[in-house]
């Protein structure tokens, strides 16, 4: 990184199968090239991927070992996500792309009006992690204690509210990240008068390991 600050929440250092970490820019920051697949998703300021102006709500999908980097002309953050790529026999590994979140239709998680997901990564077995965005309504929550051999990374971006980790309940509010190891018993409320919302990683359409 050069006039760039990494803020990292989740590595294999603590466990994790995917590193995480907030990407602050100045003025002429850059991030250099990955030697994995990455994910970039802006949240505050303009970056620029591969040739794209990406915006607060814009990402990117960089395959292993793609040359882009990620650079700012003013002060920007975004959230990064890498993750060494498991390969699927028969199915080829997936290609660059960018994307919008207001371009994405949100659809209720498991009937619920109140809990919106939007996929930010398409729904292909190519792909071995997901990223959604969770919108809570105020009172909102997950309808069930979940528990999943998949690990997460969860980024607050607006709102807050109650997060139960096993049994221990945490408040939460926007800039809190937490890193969810397989098995780690889950739940959500959403408190206060504005929905809360997160950025959420998960590895996904592989066999566990
Ligand atoms: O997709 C998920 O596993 C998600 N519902 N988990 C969560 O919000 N903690
Ligand atoms: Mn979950």
């Amino acid at each position: 990184m050069h006039k760039a600050t990494a803020i990292v929440h989740a590595a294999p250092a603590i466990g994790a199968r995917f590193t995480e970490y907030t990407a602050e820019f100045e003025a002429g920051g850059l991030l250099g090239p990955a030697a994995v697949q990455r994910f970039v998703y802006v949240l505050q300021g303009d970056v620029e991927v591969n040739g794209a102006r990406l915006s607060r709500g814009d990402y990117a999908y960089l395959p292993t070992e793609h040359s882009a980097t990620v650079s700012a002309k003013t002060a920007a953050r975004a959230a990064i996500i890498e993750k060494p790529y498991q390969i699927l026999a028969g199915v080829s590994a997936p290609a660059y792309f960018n994307g919008r979140e207001s371009d994405i239709a949100g659809r209720p998680f498991m009937g619920d009006d109140a809990l919106e997901v939007r996929a930010l990564v398409p729904d292909d077995p190519s792909f071995d992690f997901a990223v959604n965005t969770m919108t809570f309504l105020p009172g909102a929550a997950l309808p069930m204690v979940e528990m999943h051999v998949m690990e997460h990374g969860l980024l607050m971006l607006s709102g807050g509210g109650i997060y139960r980790l096993g049994d221990q309940w945490y408040p939460v509010t926007e800039g809190d990240f937490i890193w969810m190891a397989p098995f780690c018993p889950q739940w959500f409320g959403a408190l206060g008068k504005t929905p809360a919302k997160y950025l959420i990683y998960k590895d996904w359409n592989r066999a566990p390991q």
